[in-house]
């Protein structure tokens, strides 16, 4: 035991310190400047944004790419409570941050002083865990127990502080956490995995995020070929097993892969690998009802909480990936020691993914002047140099990127996931960039996104010299929901235009970064190129089509209804021409 004297601010900063944090992201404020001072002796950078929601995405970002829990801190009241958002956004997306909240001063807690909020309500249902610390004494181990907790359950945790908490002082030892597994959850759950798989006719891995977050990718490899079990990435994680490998069938759900969802569609056995089986990531697509249905379904992940949240599973195991895979796969092995590869389902598999291959290419051989979506990012994907790491943000165009972004390692597919905020996308890019400096790190967005929230943070990026690369897909429409209007409310466009959108190239020029506008699909790769080399940040302001012939089908269609109305005033409304695509489902 080495206790030390010291105040409540160097006991916060050296706990930090001790769990590795090199970088804490937010915006100054007068409530925590006793530990901000002591940053830069202790060697933490300060990365100072335009607003906190981007501080809160890049350290979520940053924790998604390192496996490490990051730190975002804000002014109590306002700065917090822009916190909110993103800070959803990594619960969802089971990534660890530590949510840094001064509050009132204890003494004032409850009198409606300065930026006053409760903010332990705030923070409630987004926090794997929340803390309170009463007395700065405590302040080295409460710090210590959101990082613990935000490993323990893979979340952002809340550290909320009374803003004279920082001052006061304390005697106490300072130490990291250690690493924390879960293990392989139950052996006699492991063994029905491997019953079942061993005799399933077309057993098919959905690899989950678990798998890219768990590091499970080489267990999950192994896995598939002594099976030789089609693998499919789960909505929105495309870079959770490698593209190139023959047993890859690409992502299933919205803007998926035909191949992949042709491939699960046969499965007797799914083995659902760190994946919480979210309903989104199964709903149908272009016109497939494609989950089977009758498939029996093994659940594994680290979070006690999903088994068997959204549908029937018959094993569930609540279990690391990693540790699991590589004994799952022993367990196989004792039932069948000399499984021969399946020539038939590879061959399959090659076939689904050369007919998909060609359809999306025919879907993208645009030569029109105003550049197609599709031949844009059929050309932008092309240029993406292998081992980058693409954000994605929510959108029309953020979504059919889905089919094309393709990656062979795991933390390279960084999106928004199911918070589905517009607006992730740049702050992502931020904290993904400080955390692979040696990869080239794309934020994809539209350019209604682009405007909440990547258009304020250049000044960051140029501040900080963060050199992401911005690609704005600039339709002048807010798509994704312009499209619901084309297919629901015959072509109404209430509040989707976006006419006189500036041109975000030059805006980025007087803003000390690199712009760049494209226009035309034959300089999309050396514009890509040129940026990747420049190692600068950068913005790519692509004038592409929008409108109701390139837009993709409407992510929730399931949730939209042909519109009927009582009142005269509105009756008019109701009459939708047949063609109206999203009718079909009520004919
Ligand atoms: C914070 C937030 N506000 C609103 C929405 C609803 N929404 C979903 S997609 C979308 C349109 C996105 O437009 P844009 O970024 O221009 O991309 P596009 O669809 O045109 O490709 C909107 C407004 C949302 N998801 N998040
Ligand atoms: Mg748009």
């Amino acid at each position: 035991m080495n206790k030390l004297k010291m105040t409540a601010s160097e006991a916060f900063v050296e706990t930090l310190v001790a769990e590795g944090v090199e970088t804490v992201f937010g915006i100054v404020g007068s409530a925590y400047m006793e530990a901000l001072d002591l940053f830069p002796d202790a060697g933490i950078r300060f990365v100072s944004v335009a607003h906190e929601q981007a501080a809160c995405h890049a350290a979520d970002a940053l924790a998604r790419v390192t496996g490490k829990p990051q730190v975002c801190i804000a002014q109590n009241g306002p700065g917090a409570a822009n916190f909110v958002s993103a800070m959803t956004a990594a619960y969802w997306a089971h990534s660890p941050v530590v949510v840094v909240a001064p509050e009132t001063g204890s003494m004032g807690i409850g009198t409606g002083g300065f930026q006053e909020l409760d903010q332990m309500a705030m923070f409630e249902t987004q926090s794997v865990y929340q803390v309170r610390v009463n007395r700065p004494e405590r302040m080295a181990e409460l710090t210590r127990r959101c990082f613990y907790m935000a490993k323990n359950e893979n979340g952002p945790t809340h550290l909320n502080i009374p803003r004279d908490y920082f001052f006061g002082d304390c005697t106490d030892e300072i130490y990291a956490t250690p690493f924390i597994s879960r293990g392989i959850g139950s052996r006699e759950s492991l063994r029905q995995a491997a019953k079942l798989l061993t005799d399933a006719e077309y057993p098919v891995i959905l690899a989950g995020g678990g798998v890219s977050q768990g590091n499970a990718l080489e267990g999950t490899r192994a896995l598939a070929e002594y099976l030789s079990a089609p693998v499919v990435n789960s909505y929105l994680h495309n870079d959770t097993f490698p593209s190139g490998h023959p047993l890859s069938v690409g992502p299933i759900g919205y803007c998926g892969s035909k191949s992949a969802m042709r491939t699960i569609a046969k499965a007797d056995v799914i083995l659902a690998l760190g994946c919480r089986l979210g309903p989104f990531g199964k709903l149908p697509q272009y016109d497939m009802d494609y989950w089977p249905k009758d498939a029996k379904v093994i659940q594994v992940d680290v979070n006690h909480r999903v088994l068997g949240l959204s549908m029937r599973v018959d094993v569930a195991s609540c279990a690391d990936a990693r540790e699991y895979a590589g004994e799952l796969l022993e367990a196989i092995k004792e039932i069948k020691p000399d499984l021969q590869p399946n020539a038939e389902r590879l061959a399959e598999v090659e076939k689904e993914n050369r007919i998909w291959a060609e359809e999306i290419k025919q879907w993208s051989s645009s030569t029109n002047k105003l550049m197609h979506p599709r031949r844009f990012l059929r050309e932008l994907t092309g240029a993406i140099p292998e081992g980058s790491i693409v954000t994605t943000d929510i959108g029309n165009n953020s979504s059919m990127i889905n089919s094309y972004l393709k990656f062979n390692g795991i933390r390279q597919h960084i999106a928004a996931l199911s918070w589905g905020n517009c607006g992730f996308a740049y702050g992502a890019a931020m904290g993904a960039k400080i955390g692979r400096p040696d990869a080239a790190v794309f934020a994809f967005q539209g350019d209604g996104a682009y405007g909440m929230s990547g258009l304020s943070e250049i000044m960051t990026a140029v501040r900080e010299n963060i050199p992401v690369i911005a690609i704005v897909a600039n339709n002048s429409e807010w798509g994704a929901e312009k499209k619901n209007q084309v297919d629901f409310y015959d072509n109404r466009y209430v509040g989707t235009n976006l006419p006189g959108n500036p041109d975000y190239a030059k805006l980025a020029e007087i803003m000390g970064a690199r712009g760049y506008k494209v226009e035309d699909y034959n300089d999309v790769q050396d514009i890509v190129r040129e940026a990747v080399a420049s190692g600068k940040p950068c913005v790519i302001n692509a004038i592409v089509q929008g409108g109701k012939e390139v837009l993709a089908e409407p992510f929730r269609r399931d949730a939209l209804r042909k519109p009927v109305h009582y009142l005269p005033k509105y009756a008019h409304l109701d009459v939708v021409s047949p063609s109206s695509p999203g009718l079909a489902a009520y004919n």
